[in-house]
């Protein structure tokens, strides 16, 4: 079967790397948008319906990753703008998908949807949603939405909950869970962090290839599967920027140090949950990750230590 697949944020970090791997896929074909073009990426502003009409129709367009966002931190710098995009872009996907009749959505919502009253230790999939951010409002939000126009126009949009993602091909872009990456990028240059949450901040991560693998899965997921219309938790490892640091000195071939001067991030990170049970994802479509920490920081070491032999100690060269 034919897929004209549209993803949209597909220069960002997760957007990049999943644009790839779905154009792999015998079949896929896909048409890769951003508001930051790049040579493998057209400019389409989430924003525009009439843009995004006109794509869904020059392009015949059966489905779409809906990528484009503004991540929690960012948000929080100005609120406003982040509710407008995040919210008013779904909008816009989901009105398409209804008007188009389009085969499928992919809607990624996040962990920034808990808040405050719940188990912290291990967070169930239909646990309340008190979010602390404007990224978190507006994805709880986006997720009734789909919920809504699944239940009201028969809308096929699947969604799950991304924790950090770790990745040592892009750069991520204004997260909560940032410190992550940045922290192999630092000890491999300079052998120096400067970390922005405090040492015991616990988070759920998740290694690139399972992020891709899970929304993939997702999507090939028959339909009468997926019970859930809202979002699926799906979970890595979790791990504290202490743990992350321990392991990564243990593996890395030279001294390297950390310090702690934690900012307004850390106290969105303490509001989110530090374990998150997934068990609804490996029920319904059969979700199950494979990297755990170890795995993780001896593959973000090799890649990223080649960044930058391969640059000859230059600026590396990978996408932001
Ligand atoms: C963020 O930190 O904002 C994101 C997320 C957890 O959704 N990485």
């Amino acid at each position: 079967m034919n897929n004209n697949i549209l993803v949209t944020g597909a220069n960002g970090q997760i957007g990049q790397i999943l644009t790839q791997e779905l154009s792999k896929i015998e079949g896929n074909k896909i048409f890769a948008t951003d508001i930051n073009i790049s040579n493998t990426c057209s400019y389409l502003n989430i924003l525009e319906q009439d843009s995004l009409s006109k794509i869904i129709e020059k392009h015949n367009i059966t489905q779409i990753y809906h990528l484009a966002a503004i991540l929690s931190a960012r948000g929080e710098q100005n609120p406003i703008q982040t509710w407008d995009t995040n919210m008013q872009g779904l909008l816009n996907v989901l009105e398409a998908a209804r008007l188009y009749k389009l085969d499928k959505i992919f809607f990624p919502s996040t962990i920034a949807v808990f808040g405050t009253g719940i188990n912290q230790n291990f967070t169930a999939n239909y646990s309340a949603l008190h979010p602390t951010t404007v990224y978190g409002i507006s994805k709880a939000a986006g997720e009734n939405w789909c919920q809504y126009y699944h239940d009201k126009y028969d809308i096929d949009v699947r969604s799950l909950r991304y924790p950090g993602v770790i990745g040592w091909q892009t750069m991520p872009g204004g997260g909560t869970t940032d410190y992550a990456i940045d922290i192999f990028h630092q000890l491999i240059q300079y052998g120096k962090y400067t970390c922005f949450l405090d040492k015991d901040v616990t988070l759920p991560m998740l290694y690139m290839e399972d992020a891709i693998n899970a929304a993939i899965q997702l999507m090939d997921t028959p339909r009468e599967n997926i019970k859930n219309r809202a979002s699926y938790n799906i979970a890595g490892c979790s791990f504290n920027p202490q743990q992350l640091f321990d392991k990564i000195a243990h593996y890395i071939n030279k001294p390297v140090q950390i310090e702690y001067q934690p900012d307004f991030r850390n106290n969105i990170a303490k509001s989110w949950p530090y374990v998150i049970d997934d068990s609804l994802a490996r029920q319904d479509w059969g979700w199950k990750a494979n990297f755990d920490l170890d795995k993780i920081v001896l593959d973000m070491l090799e890649n990223c230590t080649k960044i930058y032999t391969h640059f000859d100690g230059g600026e590396a060269k990978f996408a932001h």
